[in-house]
């Protein structure tokens, strides 16, 4: 085919000289549309040109495992992009950093300080980490209960708490009730998630960065403002760090530059080392993957059970049976929520936060689906298309937990499923997430019901697309269930 070049046999699009393949990329659908579209003409791996970059798109799970598990390792690298290397000065965190020895051993830290050992941990770091999810989770459903009986917008309740409980996490600090701090980061957040990777074209020519951009002017007052920020909790952090265990994840960082300049001093290499931008970048980032992905798929299920009322009841009859009204929901009636498990994992398959994953890089020359691929190349992976293949998904934009039961009514868990990634790129914060979604969902609907108001029209389900995908603004009213009336602020 034109343009297929002589690098591989992957079927490719047309492209010209400079502009690549993006004449054809028009039509203003988002990527993940666009991409799934494609598909349909070209198959599951076809490849393109964004401006000059050769770089594969995935569309189904088969070839999505071989790039993040079988061949994971080749395939771990990152480009270096426009914006992200602005939001992470040239890659010190770990999500837009490329792989590295340095990558790994800093990986790993986070990586440790986000896992929790689950059900009867008696690990101090998980007790802290639950007891900060359990008390956002109260103030979160006396906040949605006092806004109550009128629509309101549940999203600005919803950010704050999961900001909370990863405030907590990262620097051992809560935000109450409209704090401006809270609200500075609430601004700044959301201004990152709508600039970042979409300076339009900045991020496939780099020279494109010496002329003006509103997107990208915009994207720096954030940074500026979270720099500023964050430099401030670290300095705090550094004055008062002592022997012991780390209090959070800036403490885990900072012992771990500490062990990292020591072992690092006989190689003597500069930039080997962790150095305070590494832990100001990750930290700055493990609190926005933290607050982005979880509050968005609370808000993309609070609005699914709007349009499934039947969901909602048959969640809050299985929280009646298996926990009743007298106690609150805890980490070991999970085994026992079957039916809430399988909503959550509905929800995150049918909105994926990240309809498209952030690139990868092959590091080596390696191969997908057989067809040899040179070292450099781009990868992305469309898990849009991936959960939503009519192959592997029996109605795909249908709404239906019961998909990830089985006719014994036991959990199953499809292998076209993957809502974290996987292999080495795998989400960090899976288990702090999965922790937080099942606490937050199981104790609001034990607690409250939630419709629509009166004549308001049901949640736009397209959702707008910035780095994450995120419903529109809705609103609901709350109305609490028996046992529960007295629980508002
Ligand atoms: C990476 C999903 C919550 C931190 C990722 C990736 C996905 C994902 C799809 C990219 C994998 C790839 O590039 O191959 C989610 C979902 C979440 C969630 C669906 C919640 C529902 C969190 C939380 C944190 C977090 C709570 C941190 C506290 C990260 C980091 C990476 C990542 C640091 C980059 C890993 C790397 O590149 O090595 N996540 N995530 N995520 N996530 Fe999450
Ligand atoms: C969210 C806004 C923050 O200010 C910065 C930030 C850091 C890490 C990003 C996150 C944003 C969006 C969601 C991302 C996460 C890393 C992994 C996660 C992209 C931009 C996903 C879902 O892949």
């Amino acid at each position: 085919s034109p343009g297929s070049g002589p690098r591989s046999s992957i079927p490719c699009l047309p492209r010209v000289p400079v502009l690549g393949s993006l004449p054809w990329l028009g039509g203003g659908l988002p990527p993940h549309l666009l991409f799934t579209q494609l598909g349909h003409r070209y198959g599951p791996l076809f490849a393109l040109f964004l401006g000059p970059h050769y770089t594969l798109v995935i569309n189904d799970h088969q070839h999505a495992r071989e790039v993040l598990l079988q061949r994971g390792r080749d395939f771990a690298g990152r480009p270096s992009m426009v914006t992200t290397d602005l939001l992470t000065r040239g890659g010190k965190d770990i999500a837009f950093s490329d792989y590295s020895p340095l990558w790994k051993s800093h990986r790993r830290l986070v990586h440790n300080s986000f896992t929790l050992f689950g059900e009867g941990s008696s690990r101090l770091q998980d007790i802290a980490s639950l007891s900060s999810v359990l008390s956002s989770v109260d103030g979160l459903c006396a906040d949605l209960l006092s806004a109550g009986g009128h629509g309101f917008d549940p999203s600005p309740a919803v950010t704050r708490a999961v900001t909370n409980v990863v405030c907590m996490l990262v620097f051992s600090a809560t935000y109450c009730h409209g704090d401006a701090e809270l609200q500075e980061v609430m601004r700044y957040n959301d201004g990152i998630v709508q600039t970042i990777t979409r300076g339009g074209l900045v991020d496939i020519y780099p020279w494109m960065k010496v002329f003006p951009n509103k997107c990208l002017s915009k994207l720096k007052e954030c940074i500026t403002v979270r720099d500023r920020l964050l430099s401030h909790k670290l300095e705090e952090h550094k004055a008062s760090l002592s022997d012991g265990d780390p209090r959070d994840l800036l403490d885990a960082l900072l012992k771990g530059k500490m062990d990292s300049g020591r072992g690092q001093k006989s190689s003597g290499s500069e930039d080997e080392k962790m150095t305070d931008d590494h832990v100001l970048m990750t930290a700055a980032e493990a609190f926005g993957a933290g607050v982005e992905t979880t509050s968005t798929t609370l808000l993309w299920i609070l609005a699914y059970l709007l349009h499934h009322p039947e969901v909602q009841e048959r969640v809050q009859k299985e929280l009646d049976e298996q926990v009743g009204s007298e106690r609150q929901v805890c980490v070991s009636d999970r085994g026992r929520l079957a039916y809430l498990d399988c909503v959550i994992n509905e929800g995150m398959r049918i909105r994926p936060v990240s309809p498209v994953l952030i690139p990868h890089t092959a590091m080596t020359d390696s191969s997908v689906g057989g067809h040899p691929v040179g070292r450099g190349t781009r990868v992305l992976v469309n898990m849009w298309s991936i959960h939503h293949d009519p192959r592997h998904w029996d109605k795909p934009d249908l709404f239906n937990p019961d998909r990830f039961l089985d006719d014994q009514g036991r959990r199953v868990t499809p292998s076209c499923f993957l809502p974290f990634g996987a292999g080495p790129r795998v989400c960090v914060g899976e288990s702090l997430a999965r922790l937080e979604l099942f606490l937050f969902l199981s104790s609001l609907l034990q607690r409250m019901s939630f419709r629509l108001p009166d004549r308001a029209a049901l949640p736009n389900l397209q959702g707008r697309l910035g780095v994450v995908l995120q419903p529109l603004p809705y609103k609901v009213i709350v109305t609490p269930r028996a046992g529960w009336e007295g629980s508002a602020k």
